[in-house]
């Protein structure tokens, strides 16, 4: 079969998506409002309580003092890949997401997204920001409401004067500093849904490019950089306090998360202990994945705990679902592990493995080791700052084994037979026109199906895009790796 046949007769079958029970049920009163809180090329390094040396975060470091800060959370690369990623619970090669460019390949039709997973529990979802990269509007993913912005690094009128509102085009009065009124658009959604679950996803603009002044910013300041992660700090004190003044907060467990390390321009200054880390956002090393995750729940999440768990931008759906008592998508891999118990503080071992994958190369990674697409193996016990290739022809037991657990874990996930079609090696102008044009040639030649397998489809489609569960029809979760 074609590799672009073939996977169109996945993509399809994936169609006939129903939700499975989740493994873990939550009762109506332990169901957690959630606020995913994704700023924009963050990197540990921009994070005091990560060690920065050059930036104070100390609204984010009191988040992290009130909850669970995890030291080895790993994103995607870069911007649209992760969001993909957190919002369907799976990694690039099986969605077609493995680069900025690829958006056009996942559609409804195709995948389900984290509110239309919530939503048969009772939650009502906002997404808030950052949308570009991703197709369709966010309501078309079953977000109930959605302020969203074209683009990335949206701060001022003079950028773009227009955001959108559930579908209105709305004008940003002169002045008018965005990531105010994002906030503005949170407390109110927050405060309609106070007496129900919610989910709000909340893409900041910060710190993305351009670097901007700030609404705080003083004439003529030195460091626009500072002030950016200083302004982002301090939206999410304020939402802390809002929870506070609503009387939400013991409800609501508030995730905070960097969507991919520190951009370049950044990166240099991003230094914990004196030392940079290796690589930035865009790249396949520390420095591109390894993100601040922070979560916070008083009274239930225990305070001031740091963990070495491993989790990856996959885990997030089936986490959420988990704490929500909703129904895993059935009939489609997700390749996320639930972090329930790391969060709960819960001495038991978490997933042992990471992969990140970025426009068509990728990795594996254990927590000492990591092995690449290109077979390379790296003794990770000096990371995020030195990633130190092992020899081919070592003799060293730990590193045979660990590249024996590592290329186990490749072989099995095989992204290469995946949605690597779309893939572009540098990409630009010309590689997202290609890109467009595989994507339509893969949605206009749909392989050939019967009438009955439609009609099931069709019927299956409706009920996950009505939040309406079937009961679990016994079939696996297909290819999932252990949990
Ligand atoms: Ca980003």
């Amino acid at each position: 079969m074609h590799p672009r046949t073939m996977f169109r007769a996945v993509t399809l079958g994936m169609a006939a998506t129903t939700l499975a029970p989740n493994a873990v049920s939550a009762t109506k009163t332990t169901r957690p409002n959630i606020i995913f809180v994704l700023s924009d090329d963050v990197g540990i390094g921009d994070i005091g309580c990560y060690g920065s040396d050059n930036f104070r975060t100390p609204q984010i470091d009191a988040l992290a003092k009130s909850g669970v800060r995890f030291a080895q959370c790993y994103s995607t690369p870069l911007c649209g890949p992760s969001r993909a990623t957190i919002l369907t619970g799976r990694y690039p090669f099986r969605t077609g997401m493995t680069h900025n460019q690829a958006g056009a390949v996942v559609r409804p039709e195709n995948e389900i997204m984290i509110p239309r997973v919530l939503k048969p529990a009772g939650y009502a979802s906002a997404q808030v920001g950052k949308w570009s990269q991703l197709q369709l509007r966010p309501s078309d993913w079953g977000f109930d409401e959605y302020l969203q912005f074209a683009g990335s690094g949206k701060y001022w009128p003079n950028q773009d004067p227009t955001y959108t509102l559930n579908g209105k085009t709305v004008r940003l009065q002169p002045g008018t500093y965005l990531p105010d009124v994002m906030h503005g658009f949170v407390v109110d959604f927050m405060t309609r849904h106070r007496n129900e679950p919610f989910y709000i996803h909340y893409a900041m603009s910060h710190i993305h490019g351009p670097i901007l002044r700030t609404a705080d910013s003083t004439r003529g300041s030195k460091d626009l950089y500072a002030d950016n992660i200083a302004y982002m700090d301090k939206l999410v004190g304020r939402l802390v306090a809002d929870l506070d003044r609503l009387k939400l907060r013991d409800k609501t467990l508030i995730v905070f998360v960097g969507d991919n390390g520190t951009a370049r321009f950044g990166a240099d200054r991003a230094t914990i202990g004196g030392r940079r880390l290796s690589g930035q956002k865009g790249t396949l090393l520390e420095g591109g994945s390894r993100v601040p995750m922070i979560a916070s729940w008083p009274g239930t999440v225990p305070a001031g705990k740091v963990t070495d768990a491993l989790v990856d931008f996959t885990d997030f759906l089936p986490t959420f679902a988990a704490l929500a008592g909703a129904r895993l998508p059935e009939g489609v891999t997700i390749d996320g592990h639930d972090f329930g118990p790391q969060l709960h503080g819960k001495r038991q071992p978490g997933r042992d493995w990471v992969y990140v994958e970025l426009n068509g190369k990728w990795y594996a990674r254990s927590r000492d080791w990591k092995l690449n697409s290109a077979g390379q193996l790296f003794d990770m016990k000096d990371a995020p700052f030195v990633e130190a290739v092992v020899p081919k022809d070592t003799t060293d037991t730990k590193a045979l084994a660990a590249r024996k657990q590592l290329q186990a874990v490749l072989d099995q996930l095989n992204p290469a037979a995946g949605k690597q079609s779309v893939t572009a090696k540098t990409p630009g102008k010309k590689a997202r026109k290609a890109a467009k044009r595989a994507a339509g040639q893969a949605q206009a030649a749909p392989a050939p199906r019967s009438v009955q397998q439609r009609q099931a489809e069709r019927r299956a489609l409706r009920r996950a895009n009505r939040g309406r569960v079937p009961g679990n029809s016994g079939v696996p979760t297909t290819g999932t790796l252990t949990r």
